[in-house]
């Protein structure tokens, strides 16, 4: 980082760490590095660490990602023949660790940029119109699987919670030590579902009793099992690999 760097390097560096997908459609917008800055909101200059210049990269993949977000465009759904049996358990923890939650005394919170922040029980949740889809989920450990999940879709619930629909990020709690937190256009997607549901029956322990926020826009670590708390806000509130140097967006 301390040779004089061409600013096209700079970006061609920057570049190869987006996903494939963005890459192509980036070029297509044809940025310079002039909106590399803005978006960055910091000039990248090649006195940068390459820490430094890996965290702005990261960053900048993230606006790049949201700028490109079509919240119009739909992931595929698959029939019901193509769901993938077994469907694969993952956790940063073995099956054996996976929280017990007591669904008679459970109460979903809700707090943050919402008009209504009363705590939910399962058998209101389960009042709310209930959708199912079938869609891939794909976690960046390599594998991916065809599912079918149950519930509410999630802009409905925001709607009824009186959630500020300007705000930017909504935030997860989770009865293991996960949290994540996405962007409010994803929240808002169509084919956003807060799930109750797999295979058409209740959400077992393992796939994230008693809700998993189900996105197939993104990879599988954005979507939160064992859901207890749900945040509007507009403080970035991170997430889980995300604080490990996962990127934030994380679109598929
Ligand atoms: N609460 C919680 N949610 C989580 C995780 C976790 O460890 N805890 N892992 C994430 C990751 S990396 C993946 S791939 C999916 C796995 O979901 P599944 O067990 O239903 O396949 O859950 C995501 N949500
Ligand atoms: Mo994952």
């Amino acid at each position: 980082m301390k040779d004089k760097l061409d600013k096209a390097v700079i970006v061609q560096e920057a570049l190869k760490e987006l996903p494939s997908s963005t890459r192509r459609l980036f070029l297509k917008r044809t940025l310079t590095l002039g909106g590399l800055s803005l978006l960055t909101g910091c000039t990248v200059t090649d006195e940068d660490s390459a820490e430094r210049m890996l965290m702005k990269i990261s960053r900048f993949n993230d606006n790049v990602q949201a700028w490109l977000f079509d919240p119009n465009k739909l992931a595929p759904t698959y029939p019901e023949s193509m769901i993938t049996k077994p469907f694969p358990f993952n956790a940063y923890y073995d099956i054996d660790k996976v929280p017990e939650v007591n669904g008679e005394e459970f109460k979903l919170e809700v707090s943050g940029l919402v008009a209504d922040k009363h705590s939910w029980p399962l058998a209101e949740l389960y009042q709310l119109p209930q959708t199912d889809q079938v869609t891939r989920h794909i976690c960046v450990e390599g594998w991916s699987a065809i599912g079918k999940w149950g519930g509410v879709t999630f802009a409905t619930f925001l709607k009824r919670i009186g959630a500020d629909l300007t705000a930017k990020y909504v935030g997860f709690k989770c009865a293991d030590d996960y949290y994540t937190s996405i962007d409010m256009p994803t929240a808002l997607h169509a084919q956003t579902l807060l799930t109750f549901t797999y295979g058409g029956k209740t959400l077992p322990p393992e796939y994230g009793y008693p809700m998993k926020l189900r996105m197939p826009t993104k990879l599988g670590y954005k979507n939160p099992k064992h859901i207890v708390a749900i945040f509007v806000t507009n403080t970035y509130p991170g997430g889980y690999w995300e604080d490990k140097g996962y990127n934030w967006f994380g679109g598929v």
